[in-house]
């Protein structure tokens, strides 16, 4: 193999430069620095950035026997200065690293190249505190292994879905027309943007694989071996979704039966095909017997059985299978409307615990439905203790404002991830998922400023954020990403643009819920494209039925007692917390009971009440959002043209917040009869 180009550090024009403009590396830059690291590409990014860094403003590269503020060493490097030395003890694995201050010098210490990379963004990070007074060591390394984005793009712009399926920031920064992007620097950049947040895996293309992303397998892997060249400098692996019927479709065999010995021999050559292009390739996605893409059910075999065909031709590479659990029935009966889609998963996949191989990753939605506003979290996730498990989550924003809408979901997702299904002091849902990682759906696309909603840009940060480190506060986690990406100062100003920023986001998911689908309700959404409010848009479809209201009530009753049994997935605690009415919480009762409108809550109203009083609540909240953006105008504390693009959005976020407010209140106003105990008016 050539060797490979040194790295250089890519910066795109026109391009948001998102949590990395050049004003954010100003610590670093200014100042002297030591790099002491082997010859490895990963190596070369590192030297390149500070060399980048140092360039703009105004400080050096340290050659050996130079004076220097900050070093960034391996630990098998040598001769280590005495600052690195001192910090070397514990181990710290393939991306981990130790940072500290001692003596007016800060340093950094990896034992293998990535981790010095996610070193370097440390202190990024860090800024002008990183050279602050004395730093007693501290170990980082990331608590997943796995830390993922899956593209959902296409190459072909697809007739209902778009290029990118349910992406709202343009088309694909891979394809355009039908080829790969000539110019790959903004893919660059974007393992960048990535590397910076921990994340080192991306699966390129959607899971619902059609017939020419298919081929990206065979006859068009240099489009993939392209697109791993620009990630890999950022430590980041490249996975790519591939359809089960491939056998037949590029392979010309007759059938995609995992135990025929043909089609087995046909993954084993075409994976060594795909390593031999890509050594460093990270494994396949797989949405099997799901919503119309093929799978092993076909064959009358299950789904342990297709996902270890693929880990055995992947396994000898060192490449894994992420299997998704997304399975249900989505062409329900009529005569059948107790079909529970929420059980689907668990129903499939549980009695297959054990049954995959060490290099089958069970890919996980964290809810049992589909990426709501607010779901219980999937009881698969506690069913498969004998496997590997990744949660899947939705940074692009299909069901919760589509990026037109302000919704920062860090706070869900710590939910989920925090989450204890056997109890307090029982192992948290990060623990669970710790060999599996998590993964999530990107937001970005070529818009201007990737996310289409500028501040939408905060989920898809604080998505390997928390991938890295599932304990951190998804407030922390967005006051780090406003300092990265506006560089607010230490004056009034920058003190209104964090104070405006946080007062506009830190509660925008539960301002969202409160404005759309009530206590855990979910799908009240246009069926389609699934933007804007329609309460029977579903209900009636054999995709699933979600609500159930009727004149004397809502919810859908998942118990055991009399529901479809759906509690019952749950071990203890739980199962008998969401089989209570009197215990089951707030937010998720209607997800497990069907009650009548006067129903009380824990918080004492009704739930007829709640619905109007939420709804009121969160348009109102919405209009507030808005308000504070709008004094921002004209301060110079944001880029006016930003300001511009998000105070549009948000005057598309009021508009829908009030649809939304006035079909829910009159949808159930005029099932219940009961009007508003704070007489508004509702039609
Ligand atoms: C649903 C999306 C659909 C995806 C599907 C999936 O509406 O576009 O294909 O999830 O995850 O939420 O496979």
């Amino acid at each position: 193999r050539a060797k490979e180009p040194p790295v250089t550090v890519p910066h795109v024009d026109d391009v948001h430069p998102a949590w990395l403009p050049p004003e954010a590396f100003r610590a670093i830059g200014a100042r002297r620095v030591l790099v002491l690291a082997d010859g490895s590409p990963l190596s070369g990014t590192v030297r390149a950035e500070v060399a980048d860094a140092c360039a703009r403003h105004g400080g050096a590269v340290a050659a050996p026997g130079e004076p220097y503020d900050l070093v960034l060493a391996l630990a098998s490097g040598g001769s280590l200065p005495p600052e690195a030395a001192a910090l070397k003890g514990p181990e710290l694995g393939p991306e981990g690293f130790l940072l500290a201050r001692t003596g007016g010098v800060s340093a950094v210490l990896a034992d293998a190249p990535a981790g010095l990379l996610y070193g370097f963004f440390a202190v990024v990070r860090l800024g002008e505190a990183a050279f602050e007074g004395e730093r007693p060591a501290e170990t980082h390394r990331p608590a997943l292994e796995r830390r993922m984005l899956d593209h959902w793009d296409n190459i072909d712009v697809h007739p209902v879905m778009g290029q990118v399926e349910r992406g709202y920031s343009g088309g694909s920064i891979f394809w355009r027309d039908g080829v790969l992007h000539e110019d790959l620097t903004r893919v660059r950049a974007y393992a960048r943007l990535l590397a910076a947040t921990g994340v080192n895996a991306v699966a390129v293309n959607n899971v619902n694989v059609h017939a020419t992303e298919a081929r990206l397998l065979t006859d068009r892997l240099d489009e993939v071996a392209a697109l791993a060249a620009e990630f890999r400098p950022y430590g980041i692996r490249v996975h790519l979704s591939v359809n089960f019927a491939s056998p037949i479709a590029l392979g010309g065999l007759e059938t995609a039966d995992p135990a025929d010995e043909r089609v087995r021999a046909w993954w084993a050559r075409t994976t060594e095909r795909v390593y031999a292009a890509i050594p460093d390739f990270g494994g396949y996605v797989v949405k099997a017997d799901s919503e119309g893409q093929p799978g092993p059910f076909a064959y009358g075999r299950d789904h342990a059985d297709g996902a270890n065909m693929l880990a055995d031709a992947l396994a000898p590479h060192g490449g894994v299978v992420h299997w998704r659990a997304f399975v249900y029935n989505h062409r329900q009966d009529w005569r059948d409307r107790s079909t529970d889609r929420a059980r689907a998963a668990y129903d499939h996949f549980a009695p297959l615990d054990g049954r995959f191989r060490d290099n089958a990753i069970v890919q996980v939605k964290y809810g049992p439905i589909d990426f709501q506003t607010r779901e219980p979290v999937s009881p698969v996730i506690a069913a498969m203790p004998d496997t590997r498990l990744a949660v899947e989550l939705q940074v692009t924003q299909e069901y919760t404002g589509q990026q037109r809408h302000v919704c920062y979901l860090a706070p869900m997702w710590s939910e989920v991830l925090g989450f204890r299904f056997w109890g307090e002091g029982e192992p948290a849902v990060a623990e669970v998922i710790k060999s599996g990682g998590l993964v999530a759906v990107s937001n970005v696309g070529d818009d201007r400023y990737w996310t289409g909603h500028p501040l939408a840009q905060a989920n898809l940060y604080a998505f390997g954020r928390l991938a890295w480190d599932p304990g951190l506060d998804p407030v922390a986690i967005l006051d780090e990403w406003i300092g990265l990406t506006f560089v607010p100062g230490d004056d009034e100003g920058g003190e209104r643009l964090r104070a405006t920023l946080h007062g506009m986001m830190d509660g925008s998911w539960r301002t969202y819920e409160r404005y759309t689908a009530p206590l855990g309700v979910g799908f009240m959404v246009r069926p389609g494209h699934h933007y804007g409010p329609d309460v029977d848009g579903y209900e009636y479809t054999p995709w699933g039925t979600y609500h159930f209201a009727d004149r004397d009530g809502v919810g859908v009753d998942r118990t055991r007692a009399t529901g479809t049994g759906y509690t019952g997935q749950y071990p203890k605690p739980w199962s008998e917390v969401y089989e209570s009415l009197a215990e089951c919480p707030d937010e998720l009762l209607l997800f497990f009971h069907h009650v009548p409108y006067g129903h009380v809550l824990h918080s004492g109203v009704t739930v007829i009440q709640h619905i109007y009083d939420t709804h009121f609540a969160g348009a109102e909240e919405a209009a507030e959002i808005r308000a504070l953006w709008a004094k921002l105008e004209g301060d110079g504390l944001v880029d006016p043209a930003l300001h511009a693009r998000v105070r549009e959005l948000l005057d598309e976020q009021v508009r829908s917040a009030e649809e939304w407010r006035d079909q829910i209140n009159s949808y159930f106003y005029r099932k219940s009869g009961v009007p508003d105990a704070r007489g508004r008016t509702i039609y």
